[in-house]
């Protein structure tokens, strides 16, 4: 018999979560109208194998290696009293959006078929990893700082790792111990984790429990079989709706969304009603973070009755937009294309 375990701690409601194996998505509409922060209750979930139940006061961090002078074993009471950060970011699985490679391009990628749900702005609050490494007599000649988790080991691989370049960890990484200004939940990391702006979800490791610092380039399965040249997130777009919402044809809708980029601010935002023939601004409002996402809004009076479909594509202060095709990648990363967003209209 399949026996069935919890790989996450939370609830994971059908009205808020789609779930896939032991991982959860957040549902688009759960972030209808509600404010910059994603909800603790509603953020998805990314776990290898299962979100561990840590007590704090056995938890230590060992920083340790050949880049650092001063090996450190840090604990959570330690933690607490150096000096502290508050960022608003993002953290987003690599893989977010993988399954449209199959709908809509007809390519399917192996991997967790993610909708857009892969993401989630919180409220971090933690310790500067440059302030620790600076404490730990980080070396010139360090080249990357190799995060790992406390989480149960995956498969053939080992605990999840991954090297984080000297250069990023040094410039806005945090050792997080706080999430919307409360502890860490155990899905999200308990104690601690990293969270590293503007990269791809992997590099915030979880349940964070080491740091060794080489001084020369650090492989790991999470650099090479999995996650291979893979930083920075691309450009990506969300209706705050559900999947095929039903609409009434005639009447005025106020339709809501968020984009986001790895790489800097989204400075315009266009949507479609027609399949991509005409294309019309969003407005842009709220806060605006790099690290984080957009907030815009658009009216819109559908038409007449049947499927349409709702497009919206941004562009970031680099100049990358997206495109209505992505183009094609063995695992599945890195989908930047335009989604293609199915709503029926109605006769009053
Ligand atoms: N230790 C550990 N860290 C991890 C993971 C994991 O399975 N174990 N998953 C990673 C991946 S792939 C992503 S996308 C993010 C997800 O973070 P979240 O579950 O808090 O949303 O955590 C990353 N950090
Ligand atoms: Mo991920």
């Amino acid at each position: 018999m399949k026996q069935v375990t919890a790989s996450i701690v939370k609830p994971l409601p059908d009205h808020l979560f789609i779930r896939h194996d032991g991982n959860a998505e957040m549902r688009w509409e759960a972030m209808a109208g509600l404010g910059y922060h994603t909800p603790i209750d509603r953020f998805f979930v990314r776990n290898h194998t299962t979100t561990p139940r840590i007590d704090a006061n056995a938890w230590r961090l060992r920083l340790h290696g050949p880049g650092v002078r001063c090996p450190a074993v840090h604990d959570y009471a330690d933690l607490r009293a150096m000096p502290s950060r508050t960022i608003d970011v993002a953290i987003e699985c690599t893989g977010n959006g993988r399954r449209f490679y199959g709908t809509q391009q007809h390519d399917r990628a192996p991997g967790t078929p993610w909708g857009l749900g892969a993401i989630g702005v919180a409220r971090w609050r933690g310790v500067p990893l440059a302030h620790l490494l600076r404490q730990a007599g980080l070396r010139p000649d360090a080249v990357d700082v190799v995060a790992q988790g406390l989480d149960a080991p995956f498969e053939e691989y080992g605990h999840v790792r991954r090297p984080l370049p000297v250069a990023k960890a040094m410039e806005d990484v945090l050792v997080a111990y706080e999430m919307n200004g409360r502890p860490l939940p155990p899905d999200h990391g308990f104690p601690a984790r990293l969270v590293v702006p503007g990269w791809a979800g992997i590099a915030s490791i979880k349940w964070l429990g080491d740091l060794a610092v080489t001084t020369s380039a650090a492989v790991t399965p999470w650099n090479t079989v999995f996650y291979r040249d893979i930083t920075v997130q691309p450009v990506r777009s969300a209706f705050e709706l559900a999947w095929d919402s039903t609409l009434v044809a005639g009447r005025p809708y106020v339709l809501r969304g968020r984009s986001w980029s790895g790489r800097g601010h989204i400075v315009k935002v266009e949507v479609s009603f027609d399949g991509g023939l005409t294309w019309r601004e969003a407005e842009r409002h709220g806060r605006h973070l790099v690290g984080a996402w957009t907030r815009w809004h658009v009216t819109w009076v559908p038409p007449r009755r049947g499927p349409h479909v709702l497009m919206a594509m941004a562009t970031d202060e680099t100049g990358a937009t997206q495109p209505l095709v992505a183009p094609r990648h063995p695992l599945g990363y890195d989908f930047d294309a335009v989604v293609r967003h199915p709503v029926q209209v109605v006769e009053w």
